[in-house]
This record gives structure tokens, sequence and C-alpha cells, in this order.
């Protein structure tokens, strides 16, 4: 990892980590250092910083274990054991929904989040590897949304597939596979419609636009759920509905460049074991990055790779 991306990452989960190593400099040369009040501490740290009650409380169990198994004594040695027990905590890399192709992604996610963004970047890396890549623009409600997509398309050098605002979503989802099909596409992209999670129509048109694509694609079909990271608790919210609606196959954290506590990412993975499948750090081409569970532990804590 260049010094850049983990600067930049670590920038963005400043909060958690400043908060976690002032209760970490808080009783180093106390005797003795590691008691009950230093792992209240840690767990305190990691709820406030989104990571779920369920989750903190589980991962600083582990962390004990570890720790009275080891006879650690130092505060230093006990979050360098807790890099590895986050880490631990995330699906396999093997699991990357991105990783073969061809495949067809649908993008879903309330507004804002970030999806035809992240439409883009992901057309633009797939790009970079001389990858051929349809976006279907099935976000139909507003002009400008068709737009944004299109100025992504084009930077990227991807096919896109449009039709005028208003026009039904699963039609141009449908459209968008036939293109990737008939063109030979690794990659068909589904930008879709945000809105509220909690508007039932919302999930319906999803569910539609699901069917519709799943029966028509003869690759296999993955749906992502594009998440805002500076959501904070109301980010696990929506994660649970979209999956209990359409039962999804990974997850891309957004603005983790931006005032996100970063906890957010471990509760994903840890209650709905979703892979991590991105992260999006910045609103450029190249703003975004394969999820490895270890570095963001590290840049979680503040805890440099020493082995380096
Ligand atoms: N800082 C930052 N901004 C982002 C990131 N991803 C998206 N954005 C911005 O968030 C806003 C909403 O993104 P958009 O893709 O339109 O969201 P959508 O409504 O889900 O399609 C835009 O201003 C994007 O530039 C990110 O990773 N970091
Ligand atoms: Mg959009």
């Amino acid at each position: 990892m260049s010094a850049a991306w983990w600067d930049r990452l670590s920038d963005g989960l400043s909060k958690t980590r400043d908060a976690i190593q002032s209760r970490v400099a808080s009783v180093t040369g106390r005797t003795p250092a590691l008691d009950d009040a230093f792992f209240e501490g840690l767990e305190e740290a990691l709820i406030l910083a989104d990571a779920g009650a369920s989750a903190a409380a589980d991962l600083v169990e582990h962390l004990r274990d570890l720790v009275r198994r080891e006879r650690l004594r130092e505060p230093a040695e006990a979050l360098e054991r807790l890099v590895g027990v986050i880490a631990d905590a995330f699906p396999p890399e093997s699991r990357d929904p991105l990783s073969d192709l061809p495949a067809v992604i649908l993008l879903v996610g309330v507004n804002g989040s970030g999806k035809t963004t992240t439409a883009g970047k992901l057309a633009y890396e797939a790009r970079g590897a001389g990858r051929r890549v349809v976006i279907g623009s099935a976000d139909t409600y507003r002009a400008a949304a068709i737009e944004q997509l299109r100025v992504w398309a084009d930077r990227a050098g991807a096919t896109v597939v449009e039709r005028q605002r208003g026009a039904d979503p699963a039609s141009v989802a449908f459209e968008a596979v036939a293109a990737g099909q008939q063109t030979g596409a690794d990659l068909v992209l589904i930008d879709t419609a945000g809105r509220l999670h909690t508007s039932p129509d919302l999930m319906e048109e999803l569910k539609k636009v699901d069917r519709v694509v799943r029966k028509r694609s003869e690759a296999p079909v993955r749906s992502l759920l594009v998440l805002d990271a500076t959501a904070g608790q109301n980010a696990l919210q929506q994660a649970r509905e979209f999956h209990a609606a359409l039962g999804l196959d990974g997850v891309v954290l957004t603005k983790l460049d931006g005032t996100a506590t970063g906890g957010i990412v471990i509760g994903v993975a840890f209650e709905l074991d979703l892979p991590i499948v991105r992260i999006g750090v910045g609103e450029a081409p190249e703003d975004m990055h394969a999820f490895d569970a270890c570095e963001f532990a590290r840049a979680l804590l503040g805890v440099r790779d020493t082995q380096v």
C-alpha cells in the first residue's frame, strides 16, 4: 500500500483512531495496564465507531482470550492483536463478486450513497484491465442521473444503454444485459434509482429489475449494495433491509475519505457476513480500492505495519 493511499484512508478514520489511541495512551505505563477498564474502553470506542454493539462485544471478548492465553502485558501488543482479530471477522477474499467475469452487477442503495459514481469507477477499473464494459442507466427518474452516468461511461470508455426519463427501469436493465451479451461484454453494470429504502415501491421496483435481469442473463448476476460510510448506524439498518429484500452478494463502502467513523465496515461484515468489495475514498475515477481487511484494521486502530 502506497503512503498516499494509507494517509487518505487513515485521514478518513482519524476520529476513531484518535479515540482508540488516547485510551491506549491513558493506560500505558500503568500496572496492570490490560485490566477490565482497558477492554471496556476499547469496546466503547468500537461502538462509538459504529461497529455495532454485538460486533464490538464479540471482538473484544476474542481479544481478552488472546491476551490471557499469551500473557500479554503491553497495550501496544494488545492493539496489534486486535488488528488480527478484526481482520479475521471479514469473509475471505475468495468471495469477491467482481473477480470472476463475465458478470452482471446490479448496484443498489439509497439516494446519494454513491451508486452512479461507483458504477463509473468500476467501469474505469475494468476498462483499465482491458475489459469490455456495458453500463445500463436504470435510474430513469431524473434526467440529471442519466447525464451523470453518461459522463462517467464516456470517461471510462464504456458503452452506455439508456432511455429517456420516465422509462421502465426493468426494461433498460433488460436491454443492457442483452447488449452486453450481443457485444461479448465482460462486465455489465446496472445503475439503479435510490430514494428511500423504507419506500416499499423502491424495493418492489428493484426486485422487478433483479428478476428481469436474472431471467435474461446467461452470466452470473450479483447485487452490490452501495453504502455511504458516513451514515453510521443508519447504514447498517439499510444493509439489513436491502439484504432481506434482494439477497446481496457484497457491499461497496463509499466516502471513507470523509467524516466516516469507519466501524460500519466491521458491523456490515460481522452482522450480515457480506464481503466488502470495494471502498471509495474520493470522487475521482481512481479513488476506489479493493478492500484489505488487515490494512483497514491497521488504519482504524492506528497500528502501522511493522513487517514492511
Ligand atoms: N468524498 C467522496 N464522495 C463520493 C464518493 N462516492 C460518491 N461521492 C459523491 O457523493 C455524491 C452522490 O454520489 P452519486 O454517485 O450521485 O450517488 P447515487 O445517488 O447513489 O447515484 C456525489 O457528489 C459523489 O461525487 C466517495 O467515495 N468519496
Ligand atoms: Mg445515481
